[in-house]
């Protein structure tokens, strides 16, 4: 069939055949995908066994919860951050920290304190290195924003993030800093270790048919917001991961991999080991 007898095909189903007032976004919406995907069936001759293979395929990553493993992992995630940048510079917006990705792991409702948060629960404490960030939210002309909301999430040191990981405790790794009346936010954690996809799982399964790794660097998540202005979504990477500049969810960008200082010395982290105001 050409792919002009498989469009007129498709809106005979989708759009002629509608008899009812239809939601005209959902409508182009759908006619667009199915015909592309009629299409893709014709190019690539795909055969009826490779047909249900592949929806067996969505329905097992739905069940299992991996879809929003799978976006990222396939770039679509990454395109919609690419599209939202692209919009941006045609509106005449630029500069700041960059955007990445939000990933499928946040979970609301993160214990809240001002200033200063402690993220970890102590339970990896003798193996963990100690994590200090500190850092200033500031607005499109580089004033500070008192009070703004600085939400941070991060996986432990198997790599697993609180909630879908059960055997944490509830919210560990998981906090909400609302910054102080110079914009400031730290905060203590454990340096995280870099994420994996599910080995047995749904997409992991897809990534090796495509011969790629499922793994991601240690990363810190953010959402950043404050009254008035859009919501910034972003990560950090560690610098010195073996997958900082190989992730498979494309999330990496240059200006999110900030310097990590190590410290040593027992007097100085002593020193740090406590709430400092900014020394
Ligand atoms: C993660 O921790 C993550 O941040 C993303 C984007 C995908 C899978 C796991
Ligand atoms: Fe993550």
């Amino acid at each position: 069939m050409t792919h002009n007898d498989i469009d007129t095909l498709v809106k005979s189903w989708i759009v002629d055949a509608a008899d009812r007032p239809a939601h005209p976004r959902v409508q182009a919406i759908v006619l667009r995908l199915v015909g592309d995907l009629c299409k893709a069936m014709e190019d690539l001759d795909i055969q009826p066994a490779e047909f249900w293979t592949g929806l067996d395929f969505l329905a097992n990553a739905g069940a299992a919860h991996e879809l929003g493993l799978l976006a990222p992992g396939l770039g679509l995630e990454r395109f919609m951050d690419i599209r939202a940048d692209e919009a941006e510079a045609k509106a005449g917006l630029q500069g700041g920290t960059p955007r990445t990705i939000e990933g499928p792991l946040y979970v609301a409702g993160a214990p809240a304190s001002e200033g200063f948060a402690r993220l970890d629960d102590g339970s990896e404490s003798a193996q963990a290195e100690v994590l200090f960030m500190q850092g200033t939210v500031y607005d499109q002309q580089g004033k500070p924003l008192p009070g703004a909301k600085v939400e941070v999430w991060h996986a432990n040191l198997m790599g697993n993030y609180s909630f879908f990981d059960q055997s944490q405790s509830s919210f560990n790794l998981r906090r909400t800093i609302y910054a102080d009346a110079q914009g400031r936010y730290q905060f203590r954690s454990i340096m995280p270790k870099g994420y994996g996809c599910p080995p047995d799982g749904s997409t992991q399964h897809l990534l090796d048919l495509l011969g790629r790794h499922g793994q991601r660097p240690a990363h810190i998540h953010f959402f950043i917001s404050a009254e008035g202005q859009r919501q910034l979504t972003t990560q950090i990477n560690i610098d010195g991961d073996a997958y900082l500049w190989d992730d498979f969810a494309f999330a990496s960008r240059e200006g999110l991999v900030p310097a990590v200082t190590h410290v040593s010395d027992a007097a100085a982290i002593a020193a740090k080991d406590l709430q400092q105001p900014f020394a």
